[in-house]
């Protein structure tokens, strides 16, 4: 009779394909969309005071929103994009403008 079945010593266990990874939570995008009426200077204003950002920084992102409709202001986690969203677009109407910023989840 022949031998049948693994040698001893012969490894019949499939390896892994990928080495396992760290997992990382899913990134939103917090978007600053253009209007006509709110003042650029709060608009900056407004970046500075939620996002920690510097005027530089503040004042490009406005440029950059104000000539293609939209900038991407910063990614966060899904819960903090969303509060950071919400209370920038939540200061501009407590002085009465349209300002808004939304957010989508990252590609
Ligand atoms: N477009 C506005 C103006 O001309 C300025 C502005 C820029 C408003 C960016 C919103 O996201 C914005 N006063």
């Amino acid at each position: 009779m022949p031998a049948t079945g693994t040698p001893p010593g012969v490894d019949t266990k499939p390896k892994p394909k990928e080495k396992a990874k760290t997992a990382r939570p899913p990134l939103h995008k917090v978007i600053l969309l253009n209007d006509d009426f709110t003042p650029r200077e709060f608009v900056v204003r407004i970046l500075k005071a939620e996002f920690r950002i510097t005027e530089d920084q503040a004042h490009r992102i406005m440029i950059t929103a104000h000539t293609k409709g939209s900038c991407v202001v910063a990614v966060f986690t899904q819960e903090i994009a969303e509060t950071k969203a919400a209370r920038a677009t939540e200061m501009a109407r407590e002085e009465g403008y349209p300002l808004l910023f939304t957010t989508e989840p990252e590609e």
